[in-house]
């Protein structure tokens, strides 16, 4: 079987910022395939105190005792490292951002858990240590590796989730795992009793609750001054100030959580959605729990990665979209699980 090598941070949103660096990335990579996301204070009452005359009950009080019931109703069972999203619509995707991302629309989700930080290399080593998993990166012998010390794509042999730089290189327990393929995710998020989110699940949780904002945290890239996520400060890829303090990936809860609880929603490392990918899935899409396109070449990513600089990739943007295969693994792609109510 001959593997695709997909580069996720090559869409087209890079190729019009940095056409130049697009194009030199794209010459080294030739030899892969390349194609490159109150009713507060109010007393209970009794619904019969809202009779009409002719002893029915106005639709508005049967909403009313709906709305209390379901208030009173316990939370469903906490369920650990994860978070619950509560239901609601919110306006998915940008009008301001990339063709891709248009329309900006209105999507209707069920509440769900979403796992509160990226899977770990701890979380998947105890995955593989009770199933013997191979992931396809050691099955294939090779994976996709961007190379920090001259700044481009490599096929690197031996790399992959235990050393995702290659034979020789390290990752921590408590960092992101990589070099895992959407298939190799989904493996994981079965045996663990989970599921990958859904596009829009993971776009409406990332918002953390704010409505029409650029990123998870608001409006401004540095709040007071300061990266608020792992994402590459500088010049990409000749030149990284780590301003955050990291080069490559941070180890998971490194920054604030958004306003649901949810860690590193952007940067750090790209996050697998169930979704197939397609440019133009929103002007089509459902508006109530869309799930993509029905088959496709290539699976959403969403988040950007520690990869994502200002001049070059800005998929740390909470509308932002990647896709690759789904056997593409990277060392900056990873993923998180999300689990029904
Ligand atoms: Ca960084
Ligand atoms: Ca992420």
């Amino acid at each position: 079987m001959r593997r695709r090598f997909i580069n996720p941070v090559s869409n087209d949103f890079h190729r019009q910022k940095t056409s130049s660096i697009s194009r030199s990335l794209w010459r080294v990579i030739g030899t892969f395939a390349l194609v490159v996301v109150c009713g507060c204070g109010q007393s209970m009452k009794d619904p019969a105190a809202n009779r009409a005359a002719d002893g029915s009950v106005p639709t508005s009080s049967i909403n009313d005792a709906e709305r209390r019931a379901r208030a009173n109703k316990p939370d469903p069972p906490a369920s650990a490292g994860m978070v619950l999203i509560p239901g609601s619509t919110f306006l998915m995707g940008a009008n301001n951002g990339m063709r891709y991302e248009t329309p900006a629309h209105e999507v209707k989700l069920e509440s769900f858990w979403m796992d509160a930080h990226e899977v770990t290399v701890a979380e998947f080593a105890r995955f593989v240590a009770a199933t013997g998993y191979k992931t396809e990166a050691e099955r294939f012998g090779w994976s996709g590796v961007f190379d920090i010390r001259i700044g481009e794509w490599a096929h690197v042999d031996g790399a992959n989730w235990r050393a995702p730089e290659g034979r020789g290189s390290q990752t921590m327990p408590n960092e992101p795992v990589t070099q895992v393929s959407w298939n190799d995710a989904s493996e994981y998020a079965r045996w663990a009793g989970k599921r990958l989110p859904t596009e829009a699940e993971w776009e409406y949780a990332a918002r953390g609750g704010l409505e029409g904002k650029e990123y998870s945290w608001g409006d401004e890239l540095r709040p007071a001054g300061k990266p608020v996520a792992n994402w590459w400060q500088g010049t990409f890829p000749e030149r990284n100030t780590k301003e955050d303090g990291f080069l490559m990936r941070a180890s998971v809860k490194s920054f604030k959580p958004n306003g649901y609880g949810l860690y590193d929603m952007a940067g750090n490392v790209w996050e697998w959605c169930a979704d197939w990918y397609a440019d133009g899935y929103y002007s089509q899409s459902p508006r109530e729990n869309p799930t993509g396109v029905v088959s496709g070449a290539e699976r959403v990513m969403r988040g950007g990665s520690f990869l994502c600089a200002e001049n070059f990739c800005t998929n740390y943007r909470v509308a932002g979209r990647g896709h690759s295969t789904p056997d593409t693994g990277l060392n900056n792609v990873g993923f998180r699980c999300a689990k029904g109510v």
